[in-house]
């Protein structure tokens, strides 16, 4: 007989809630969680196989220690006392000696990140980083800078839009499983889908209208539909006169930007760019101008991820039923907030700024509680601002994931300590100098999580079975470490009940609520800001503030002129990139079902331009770029992108023999890629490296 688990699948960040059903201490059946709206039962592929990784025998199995050179592959077996107590007899004199700024924290935000900052704080290291600025940090700046808020605390109700449109948000591959049901619902209500991409995405192939725009123009159509819905006065008048401010600069700003211009720069017909605009306006505000998932694309990043949200808030659909809606948490409901052990004491006081500028000199505006991790390899090697001896990357892969990877590795070779909490051999792992092996999702437990929204709901993952190999959950490691470090007191839990009593203490909610649904509803109905009078927004003016005081106060306009985009030289192409469906970043490549669908990455070209280059479908390419040559990649010739732009998918190219379904399978972007950042908003420019192709 089969017992049924309420947990929260984490083959991606998304992190859908899940239902596992268990039999003799093994999984025998996944599926999305049937109580909450959106998911009803649905899970992803790479959701499904979450089960090859729990069976994988290529994942690490036992804590590690390396006993050759970095990244020869040379390891001996550890018990977990020995493995921890190895860590913390090298980190405590570089502790001592360097300060606790001589580490560096690395991970992608989870549940359990309130723990990690907790133990970083104790340690007084304020060098905890997330992959939030490689990800989306300039949205996060652009958000701040209109409303206040940050990009986290903004949804979008997909269910009652009835026009979406996305740049590059290939919504049906890089997916969401409640977003992609909600948005599906509303297009079957009649909802328009617009899709603006250089590459013809499965998104594109969906969508209502679909243009192939210029690489790295996006700025310029919007701001011709800006000017287009000023001109002829297609905006929420009442929400805009009430609610945002600066109209008249705006107005001036564009008057330039006719659909005309805009043509020119992003190959859209400008009599299109109109038909948007009113189309647009006619169903406002349940509208959406999609702000970005991931925006990081080029160095303006910050004018187009504003750009967005001007149009938004023109269509007066920020807090609009089928637009955006402002994040409402435990608070809003009238309770307490959810327990976070970094927020629930007072730690030693830090002096040291952070390592990589974030917050101060070199991204004066970009939020600090994130970092900017693609300063790693510039901190470490020129010892600015100061000397970092160790790193920790706990589910976080700085030599995928960073731009010119090949710099983040001769970076880590200065460093005196490199560990890695994984549940993969990713990259990082096998280039550390122990590996501490991390149950995966389905082995463990961790806090519950706030879901904030117009509908505050509570989750919770449980354990569903037990560990099939010698691991522990990520919470359990960093206890047992500052147990040695000597700070075990800012991580004042055992097991995982006192973490989950500590966080509900609060909230009015005991653990047993979770046994039936898996899910905790915190509000029944809605909960919206009153658009006539009860809109807050968090700008000192309380408005949406078109010229921003953040920006100007830092010294950055907010309306600097349009720079147009040159085609690139002959014989070169802008690289983009993106991911699939059935991977998830660098994570699951090797895992056993997903690599069967999608065993490696191909190399887009535009067929004119393969012709000319004696590229052939299906045949090894080499792609070079400033940096350097990049192994070697199958051509994918293909009429469905941009002449201007070749792509690749994320996170192959890997380089660990006992991975050894994906070994040096397809190519790694992230060796190619340029680092070059957007320094107002934060983000890298992940798309914005010239590259070269030749055949093989
Ligand atoms: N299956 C799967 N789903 C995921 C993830 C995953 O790893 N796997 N990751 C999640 C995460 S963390 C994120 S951030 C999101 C990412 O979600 P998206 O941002 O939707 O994802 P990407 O796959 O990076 O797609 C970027 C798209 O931008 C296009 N593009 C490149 N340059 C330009 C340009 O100049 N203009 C326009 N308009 N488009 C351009 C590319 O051709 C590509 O199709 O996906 C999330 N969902
Ligand atoms: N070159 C390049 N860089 C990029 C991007 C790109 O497209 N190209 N995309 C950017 C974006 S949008 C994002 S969101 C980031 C994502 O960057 P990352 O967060 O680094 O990537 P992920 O693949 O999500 O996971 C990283 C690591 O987590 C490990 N892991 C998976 N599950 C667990 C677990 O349960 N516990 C532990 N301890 N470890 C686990 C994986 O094995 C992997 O080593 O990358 C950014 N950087
Ligand atoms: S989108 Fe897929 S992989 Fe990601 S959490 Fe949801 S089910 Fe899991
Ligand atoms: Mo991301």
């Amino acid at each position: 007989m089969s017992t049924a688990v309420w947990s929260i699948c984490f083959m991606c960040t998304v992190r859908c809630p899940i239902r596992v059903e268990v039999e003799n201490d093994d999984v025998v059946w996944i599926e999305g969680n049937p109580h909450v709206t959106g998911i009803e039962g649905a899970l992803c592929a790479k959701g499904s196989a979450g089960v090859a990784l729990l069976h994988d025998t290529e994942r690490p199995q036992y804590p590690m220690l390396r006993t050759g050179a970095r990244g020869e592959g040379k390891w001996r077996k550890a018990g977990w006392e020995e493995a921890l107590d190895y860590v913390a007899d090298k980190l405590k004199p570089i502790l001592q000696e360097h300060g606790g700024h001589s580490l560096v924290f690395g991970e992608r935000t989870n549940l359990n990140t309130h723990i990690s900052k907790a133990f970083l704080k104790a340690l007084s290291c304020p060098n905890h980083f997330t992959h939030d600025a490689l990800c989306k940090g300039s949205v996060n700046t652009a958000f701040r800078s209109l409303t206040g808020y940050t990009d986290g605390q903004m949804a979008i109700d997909y269910a009652n839009t009835k026009h979406i449109v996305l740049y590059g948000r290939n919504i049906f591959e890089s997916l969401e499983i409640a977003p992609i049901n909600n948005l599906l619902k509303a297009m079957s209500k009649g909802a328009k889908l617009t899709y603006i991409d250089p590459r013809v995405s499965i998104t594109a192939t969906k969508a209502h209208r679909y243009w192939m725009i210029r690489p790295g123009t996006d700025l310029a159509l919007n701001y011709a539909l800006i000017h287009t819905i000023l001109k002829e006065k297609l905006y929420d008048k009442d929400y805009v006169r009430r609610w945002v401010s600066d109209l008249n600069e705006l107005t001036a700003f564009v008057e330039p930007y006719t659909p005309a211009w805009a043509e020119k720069e992003t190959g859209i017909p400008a009599a299109e760019i109109v038909t948007l605009a009113k189309e647009a306006a006619e169903v406002k505000p349940a509208v959406i101008f999609h702000y970005g998932y991931r925006g990081a694309h080029h160095p303006n990043e910050i004018y187009l991820r504003r750009s967005l949200i001007i149009l938004n808030a023109l269509m007066g659909s920020i807090e609009a039923q089928g637009g955006l809606v402002i994040r409402k948490g435990p608070k809003a409901t009238g309770r307490g907030d959810i327990g976070r052990y970094v927020a629930a004491q007072e730690f030693p006081k830090i002096t040291a700024p952070r390592f990589d500028g974030s917050g101060h000199e070199a991204f004066p505006l970009t939020d600090a509680s994130h970092g900017n991790p693609q300063m790693l390899a510039h901190a470490i090697l020129n010892e600015a601002p100061y000397p970092i001896k160790a790193l920790i990357a706990n589910r976080f892969e700085p030599l995928q994931s960073i731009p010119d990877a090949a710099a983040v590795r001769r970076a880590l070779d200065k460093l005196d300590l490199i560990v890695a909490i994984d549940v993969n051999f990713s990259e990082i792992a096998w280039y550390a100098d122990v590996i501490l092996p991390e149950s995966m999702y389905l082995e463990r437990a961790d806090s519950i999580q706030v879901v904030s929204g117009a509908r505050p709901q509570l989750r919770i993952r449980r354990q569903a079975v037990s560990p099939r190999y010698d691991t522990r959950p990520a919470w359990e490691i960093l206890k047992e470490l500052a147990q040695r470090l000597d700070v075990a007191q800012y991580l004042p839990y055992e097991t995982i009940e006192d973490i989950w009593n500590f966080q509900l203490k609060d909230l009015g909610v005991k653990l047993e609520d979770f046994d039936a649904k898996g899910v905790v509803a915190l509000s029944d109905k809605a909960i919206m800001m009153d658009r006539q009078d009860g809109l807050k927004f968090l700008t000192p003016s309380g408005k949406i503030e078109l010229v921003s005081s953040l920006l100007e106060k830092a010294g950055f306009s907010s309306f600097p002129p349009y720079e147009p985009v040159a085609p690139p030289p002959e014989g070169q192409f802008r690289l983009m990139v993106g991911r699939c469906a059935a991977h998830t970043h660098v994570s699951t490549q090797n895992n056993v079902l997903l690599n069967e669908l999608v065993p490696e990455n191909e190399l887009w070209i535009h067929t004119k331009s393969a012709t000319r280059l004696n590229v052939k479908d299906g045949a090894y390419v080499q792609v070079g770029s400033p940096l350097g040559t990049n192994g070697k990649i199958r051509a994918k010739v293909t009429d469905f992108i941009h002449p201007e732009a070749v792509f690749m998918l994320h996170g192959f190219g890997k380089t660990v023999p006992v991975q050894t379904r994906c070994y040096q399978k397809g190519a790694s972007d992230a060796l190619l890629q340029e680092n070059i950042s957007d320094k107002i908003g934060g983000s890298p420019a992940l798309d914005d490296t010239l590259v070269q192709v030749r055949p093989m």
